[in-house]
């Protein structure tokens, strides 16, 4: 169906280039699942029920609609889920070249394997910059967070709750 679509990530975690990828989705498709994916070129910070809480929090603070789903998945490929919850698209955010190179041969495999088209949106000139890399970086030296990422991410970051 392709009035209905899947943004993945780690949201590892979560950060405000994420929220606005996702707020921007939102009003694109009538239906929008927020997958939280084992991401196994990467060492993960935060377990996955911890980002899909802190995603679940972010969401619900924000003024993004009713329309959004937000689940996790650890059993296999992403677009398994998609045609799960019959979803005909992937979004996902293009901060620079480096993820033009990272996506696209994901986008060419995933529409072969499912069928599944691949939308790039491009962030708020703002955000662009923001990643959860970095925001694992600044966290772990002491610094604060909270220009870039939600405000119950940067409470968790700073208290652990
Ligand atoms: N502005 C805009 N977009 C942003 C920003 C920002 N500041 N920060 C991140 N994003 C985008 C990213 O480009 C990405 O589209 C999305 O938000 C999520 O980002 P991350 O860093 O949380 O997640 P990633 O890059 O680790 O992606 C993990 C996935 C699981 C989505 C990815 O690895 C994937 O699609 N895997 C497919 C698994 C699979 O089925 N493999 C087999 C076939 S390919």
């Amino acid at each position: 169906n392709p009035r209905i679509a899947v943004v993945p990530g780690s949201f590892d975690p979560p950060t405000l280039g994420h929220l606005d990828v996702i707020r921007r989705a939102a009003g694109l498709y009538d239906e929008l699942h927020v997958l939280v994916v084992h991401n196994p070129g990467k060492e993960a910070l935060l377990p996955i029920a911890q980002r899909l809480a802190l995603i679940e929090q972010s969401i619900a603070e924000s003024e993004i609609g009713g329309n959004v789903i937000v689940a996790s998945w650890s059993m296999g490929l992403l677009v398994d889920y998609a045609t799960d919850v019959d979803a005909g698209v992937l979004v996902k955010g293009i901060r620079s070249q480096v993820d033009v190179a990272y996506e696209t041969p994901m986008a060419i495999v995933n529409r072969h394997l499912a069928h599944v088209e691949t939308v790039f949106l491009l962030p708020d000139p703002s955000h662009a910059l923001v990643s959860s890399s970095l925001v694992r970086q600044v966290a772990s030296l002491g610094g604060d967070v909270s220009p870039f990422v939600p405000a119950s991410v940067a409470r968790f970051l700073a208290t652990g709750r």
